[in-house]
């Protein structure tokens, strides 16, 4: 493929966020040129980067396709979508549209690990970080989970593990021999695709050109379309077949397993819930694949506890658990939420969710909330659509705030139960975001906690 980076091109960025300004600076870096255009009137970081970059122009307001055909390449955020009218005619114009991803894997010097998937990228990327640090390599570990990839390049790096959403994915056309790992498909992002097969076809792009690929063998989605003459392992909760990574003698007092070698008792994993198990799989096979030292990463599974917001523990009042799993802003990760933690026998858990939906449809988790939710409290826009298919199935009630759910719940608990915050949906209709959303819910329980101290 040819070289990405030629300087005689006429460069716009478009989208002032985190990603804009990681571009930005990587091509200043580079002494190239470049523009910057944003929808909105008032984008986040304009002082920044005007002060940054006073030769910039940029250009604010509606994307216009005059405007943006001026230029002979694009390099678009992820969060714009290229749906967008003008983007659609200034590529058909031949204009040239380009995403960060593909600068990272030209520029990055080391081998790339990719993670994509609905649930669990953030987790398996921050754990296989922490296995390569443990194990003594410098490695870059970034993309969607936070620091933007292109603030990675670092020639003393030897690894990099980069998190991919779709979004970052729709550009990608070629993965120049990255190591490509799809950890399961489950319905997101339906408010930016038009159906489920066009974002399944986004992650799939993460395949095109790798050198070796991760696959869950339990979520056929996850599966490459085409045969592709690659090495390929997998790993699942079930039985693995040689060569591929899985859970001997059940999740319940088994083994983590390569093959038929048993490697550590699943008791010793830091990490809970089977989600978190298959997760765990996920990151030995992609460390496998790049030689890690098994004996180091199976050391830092017994100490990784997880992220916080991802069914994290956050307090204990009234013998009343309760639990922040704000990050869980799809279907898929609420189900897994519902499935770890439930009790089928005595419906132990007080569910609370709801916020904006995306497009998705929230059916699937009728039947998971009625085997063990025994209450379900319903915040933010689209709490009216959620308690529709809860309708005959199991009890559920409304409240106007994050503040007030946390009170309702704590009314209904009994000692023993489970509070968890899982909200299924994005957080922008009442918060900065899922980080605001899980401060604002453990904010409330220490406010429970203190009303607890003071009677006490
Ligand atoms: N913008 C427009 N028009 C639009 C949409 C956005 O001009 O239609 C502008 C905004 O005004 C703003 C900029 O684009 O100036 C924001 O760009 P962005 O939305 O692409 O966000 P960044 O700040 O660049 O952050 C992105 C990822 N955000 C999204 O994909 C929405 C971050 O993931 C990621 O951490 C960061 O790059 C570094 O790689 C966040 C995320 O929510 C955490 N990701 C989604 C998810 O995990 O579900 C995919
Ligand atoms: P992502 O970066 O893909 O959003 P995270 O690791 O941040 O993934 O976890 C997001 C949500 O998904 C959390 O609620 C978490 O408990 C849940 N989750 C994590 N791993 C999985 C998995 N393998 N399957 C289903 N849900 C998962």
């Amino acid at each position: 493929m040819s070289d990405i980076i030629v300087t005689n091109r006429k460069t716009a960025i478009l989208g002032m966020g985190a990603t804009g300004v990681s571009v930005a600076s990587f091509l200043a870096s580079r002494d190239m040129p470049f523009d910057f255009s944003d929808s909105r009137n008032e984008p986040p970081n304009i002082d920044l980067i005007k002060a940054n970059h006073p030769q910039a122009e940029v250009s604010l307001g509606a994307f216009d396709a005059d405007y943006l055909c001026r230029y002979d390449r694009l390099i678009v955020s992820p969060g714009i979508s290229l749906d967008e009218p003008a983007l659609v005619k200034a590529k058909a114009q031949g204009v040239e549209l380009l995403g960060d991803f593909e600068l990272f894997l030209e520029q990055a010097q080391a081998p790339v690990i990719a993670i994509t998937g609905s649930n669990g990228k953030s987790t398996v990327t921050a754990l296989l970080g922490k296995m390569a640090e443990d194990s003594g390599i410098s490695v870059g570990i970034g993309g969607n989970i936070g620091t933007p990839m292109l603030d990675l390049l670092d020639e003393s790096h030897t690894l990099y593990v980069i998190e991919v959403s779709s979004f970052q994915l729709e550009l990608l056309n070629d993965a120049r021999g990255a190591i490509s790992c799809l950890l399961n498909i489950s319905p997101d992002h339906l408010d930016r695709y038009k159906n489920l097969q066009q974002y399944h076809s986004a992650k799939h792009r993460i395949f095109r050109g790798a050198s070796k690929v991760v696959i869950n063998r339990e979520d056929v989605l996850t599966r490459p379309l085409i045969s592709i003459q690659i090495p390929m392992i997998s790993f699942g909760l079930n039985q693995p077949d040689l060569g591929s990574f899985g859970i001997l003698e059940g999740i319940k007092n088994g083994y983590l397993s390569y093959g038929i070698e048993r490697l550590m008792r699943v008791d010793q994993v830091a990490l809970k819930g089977s989600h978190n198990i298959a997760n765990t799989l996920a990151a030995l096979a992609l460390g496998y694949s790049v030689d890690l030292p098994m004996e180091g990463m199976l050391d830092t599974l017994k100490t990784f506890k997880g992220l916080p917001h991802r069914c994290q523990t956050i307090a204990e009042v009234n013998s009343v658990s309760f639990i922040n799993d704000s990050k869980a802003t799809n279907v898929g990760a609420t189900i897994a939420a519902i499935k770890g933690l439930g009790n089928r026998d005595s419906k132990n858990i007080i569910l609370i969710a709801g916020g904006q939906a995306k497009g998705q449809e929230f059916s699937a988790l009728a039947s998971e909330i009625a085997a063990s939710v025994k209450l379900t409290i319903l915040i933010g826009e689209n709490a009216e659509q959620f308690a529709s298919i809860l309708q005959d199935s199991s009890e559920y009630q409304f409240s106007d705030s994050l503040d007030g759910a946390v009170n309702q719940a704590n009314q209904y608990a009994d000692s023993g139960d489970t509070v968890l915050l899982s909200p299924a949906c994005a957080s922008f209709d009442m918060f900065d975001g899922f980080e605001h959303r899980g401060h604002c819910f453990k904010m409330a329980v220490e406010g429970l906690s203190k009303v607890q101290e003071s009677i006490q």
